[in-house]
């Protein structure tokens, strides 16, 4: 599972797809948001680059992470949108509540794309420290948000 040789913003060019049709929700959430903001824009941009039209990307806030998953409840349930990509950066702390909300908002995605069936990324980084977040938001460990939105990309080739 260690990222630390990866660049996330490298990948095969295996099931990408036309997305110039296709709409996204990208849910940004404002903790940490020097980071979340470099995640958005990073997904932003290669959605871009691989054909998606400004005006199919619609940008919605949440909070904090722990409201990532019904952020994109409420965006998954728009017919319209095929996929949702969810950016957020839980960062370790002295306490459990970085575990309590890694796990809730990887379980709480898993199930909105499980009930909607579309894809719904899981784009958020649970670094231990702002340096690690930093590295993997567009600095030497590439983009998460670059990843997150080529595996929307991935996902509607499937
Ligand atoms: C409360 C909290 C803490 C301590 N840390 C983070 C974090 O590192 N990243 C993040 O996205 N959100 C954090 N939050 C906020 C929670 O996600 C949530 O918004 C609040 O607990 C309110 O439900």
């Amino acid at each position: 599972m260690a990222t630390s040789n990866k660049s996330l913003s490298e990948y095969s060019s295996k099931n990408i797809s036309d997305i110039s049709t296709k709409k996204f929700a990208i849910v940004v959430s404002e903790w940490n948001e020097d980071v979340t903001e470099a995640l958005y824009s990073g997904a932003y941009q290669t959605l871009l680059q691989h054909g998606a039209k400004k005006e199919n990307i619609i940008r919605k806030n949440v909070p904090g992470s722990f409201e990532l998953s019904l952020g994109a409840q409420w965006c998954a349930q728009d017919e319209s949108i095929d996929a949702v990509i969810c950016l957020g950066c839980v960062i370790q702390g002295e306490t459990r509540h970085f575990d309590f909300i890694c796990d809730a908002v990887a379980n709480g995605i898993t199930n909105v794309g499980l009930k909607y069936n579309k894809p719904v990324i899981f784009g958020v980084l649970t670094p231990n420290n702002q340096q690690q977040a930093m590295d993997r938001a567009g600095g030497k460990h590439g983009n998460k948000g670059d990843e997150a939105a080529i595996t929307a990309v991935k996902m509607l080739g499937f």
